[in-house]
């Protein structure tokens, strides 16, 4: 089972965000065609686990748990312009970075990390840059509109959970299903 944890986002948050990739199809009609990451697909990504075995998710989801209960809940503001990564000359994909001056959630994924190389998961090794991917090209291509999008109004992210996805890929894009909810400061 393929399978990663990440941040799921409110309803507001979804909502403003799928406002925001209808702008950009409608000012880039050239992006139209990319893998557009369906609104109820659209997540904050902490770590990818890759391949774990269905029977252990019970136990991973134990030692979150266990790994979590100190991690108090925090808000993260979702309100950057959009930007195309690598670069916007040959971009692979659209995110819009999350605002965690204060670092909490890059402590989440750390500690998320710590939590999971009892069970053989490599620690990452790049530095962590949250962020919700919008779109995926498939290949690399120019995108004109970088720093030039945003969402319009602050959005901002209650974080109290953290959620286990399972991923199948398939032809028409990945199938993602909650398959946990660790919720933080649950001591
Ligand atoms: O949506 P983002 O980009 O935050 O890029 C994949 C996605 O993150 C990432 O896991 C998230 C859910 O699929 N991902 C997929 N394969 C990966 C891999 N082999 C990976 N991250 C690291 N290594």
């Amino acid at each position: 089972m393929r399978v990663f944890i990440g941040i799921d986002l409110d309803d507001d948050v979804r909502a403003d965000l799928a406002s925001l990739c209808e702008a950009i199809r409608t000012g880039v009609p050239a992006w139209h065609p990319e893998k557009w990451v369906p609104a109820e697909n659209l997540h904050l990504t902490l770590k990818f686990l890759g391949k774990v075995d269905p029977a252990s998710v019970d136990d991973i989801s134990s030692a979150l748990r266990e790994g979590l209960a100190a991690q108090d809940p925090f808000e993260l503001r979702v309100a950057e312009p959009v930007e195309a990564v690598p670069v916007p000359g040959r971009a692979r994909m659209l995110w819009t970075r999350c605002d965690d001056t204060d670092g909490r959630c890059a402590v989440l994924a750390r500690r998320i990390d710590d939590t999971l190389v009892r069970f053989g998961i490599e620690p990452e090794s790049r530095p962590f840059v949250p962020h919700i991917t919008l779109v995926r090209t498939r290949r690399p291509k120019a995108f004109p509109g970088h720093g030039a999008f945003t969402t319009g109004r602050i959005s901002s992210l209650s974080v109290r959970e953290v959620t286990l996805y399972s991923s199948v890929l398939a032809r028409s894009g990945p199938i993602y299903e909650r398959i946990a909810h660790i919720t933080l400061a649950d001591r």
